[in-house]
C-alpha cells in the first residue's frame, strides 16, 4: 500500500527518472562569494542549487541543523527554501526528532503544519508513543532511523541488533503505509539484513559521496522485489562540489554525475 507521500515520491522518481535525493545542508562559512552579498545568502544559495538540480532530483532533504545554526534568519531561509521547491518534488525534513508523545505532537505540527514538509526523519529511541504523533499524519512520510551511516552505529545499533528490532517494529507500525526506514550506505551488508526483514518498506539511504558509501553494493540490496522502494541521498557531494570554475556549473555537473552513477550501478546489477 502506498500513501500520498510515497505515491508523490514515486511520481517524482518517474518524472525525473531519478532516485537521487539532494540534501540541502548549507554551511554558512562555505557559501560562495556571490551569494554572500545577497540579503538572504542561505536562500540565494539554495535557490541556485534547486534551480540547477531539480531536473535530477526525486526529492530534496534540508537538514534543519544547518538552518537552526544560523539563528532566526536561518529558520526564515529554511521556510523560504521549502516554499520555493516545486510542489511536484517532495521535501523530506531531516529533523531527526525524538521526544515524549506530547512534545512530539508539537514537533510534528511544526514540520507538517507550519513548514509543510512532505516527510520527516525521526529517531525510534523513545518508542511507539513517541512516534504516534508523526504516524497520525497518514498522508506524510515518516522515515525512522534504523541503521545510521556514522561510525557510532557500531555502539548500540549493530551489536545489540537494534537495527533488526527497529525494522521489525516499523513493519508493524506501517498500517497507513506511511513509514520508511533510514538505512546508511556505509554498511551495505547490514542494509541487506534490514531489507530481508522489511521487504516492502521504502529506504532513505544517506552516506554516498562525502561519507564514502558503496553505491554498487547498496543498489544490490536496497531495491524492493519490484525494483522500487529506495532513494539515495547526496548532500556535500553535490552542494560542495570539487574542482575549479563556476560554482553552479560544478553543482549541476555533480548532480548529473550522481544521477547517472545510480543508473549505471543499477544497470550493472541487471
Ligand atoms: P553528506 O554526507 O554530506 O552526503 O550528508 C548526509 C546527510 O544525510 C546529512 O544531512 C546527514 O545528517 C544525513 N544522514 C546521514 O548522513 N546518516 C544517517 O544515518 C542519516 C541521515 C539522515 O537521516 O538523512
Amino acid at each position: 500500500m502506498k500513501n500520498l507521500f510515497f505515491y508523490k515520491l514515486e511520481e517524482a522518481v518517474r518524472t525525473n527518472n531519478s532516485r537521487l535525493c539532494i540534501g540541502l545542508d548549507p554551511r554558512v562559512d562555505d557559501i560562495p562569494a556571490p551569494f554572500c552579498n545577497e540579503d538572504d545568502p542561505i536562500f540565494a544559495f539554495n535557490k541556485a542549487i534547486i534551480d540547477a538540480t531539480s531536473p535530477f532530483a526525486c526529492a530534496f532533504k534540508p537538514n534543519f541543523a544547518f538552518y537552526e545554526a544560523a539563528g532566526i534568519e536561518g529558520i526564515t531561509s529554511l521556510k523560504k527554501t521549502i516554499d520555493y521547491i516545486s510542489p511536484e518534488i517532495p521535501i523530506i525534513a531531516d529533523a531527526k526528532r525524538s521526544d515524549i508523545g506530547s512534545t512530539a505532537e508539537a514537533y510534528a505540527q511544526s514540520i507538517f503544519d507550519y513548514f509543510h514538509c512532505d516527510a520527516v526523519t525521526v529517531s525510534p529511541y523513545l518508542g511507539e508513543d513517541s512516534l504516534a504523533p508523526y504516524l497520525n499524519f497518514k498522508d506524510k512520510g515518516i522515515f525512522v532511523l534504523c541503521l545510521t551511516s556514522n561510525p557510532g552505529s557500531m555502539d548500540f545499533q549493530i551489536p545489540n541488533d537494534l537495527h533488526i528490532q527497529v525494522a521489525q517494529k516499523v513493519m508493524r507500525w506501517n498500517t497507513a503505509g506511511n513509514c520508511g526506514l533510514v538505512v546508511g550506505a556505509t554498511k551495505p551488508e547490514y542494509l541487506k539484513i534490514v531489507r530481508d526483514i522489511a521487504p516492502d518498506i521504502p529506504f532513505l539511504i544517506p552516506g554516498i559521496g562525502a561519507q564514502g558509501g558503496d553505491l554498487e553494493k547498496v543498489l544490490e540490496f536496497a531495491p524492493q522485489g519490484d525494483g522500487t522502494g529506495y532513494i539515495i541521498n547526496v548532500s556535500r557531494g553535490i552542494t560542495q562540489p570539487s574542482g575549479e570554475g563556476d560554482f553552479i556549473t560544478r553543482v549541476t555537473e555533480a548532480a548529473a554525475r550522481y544521477h547517472k552513477l545510480i543508473h549505471i550501478a543499477k544497470e550493472n546489477m541487471a
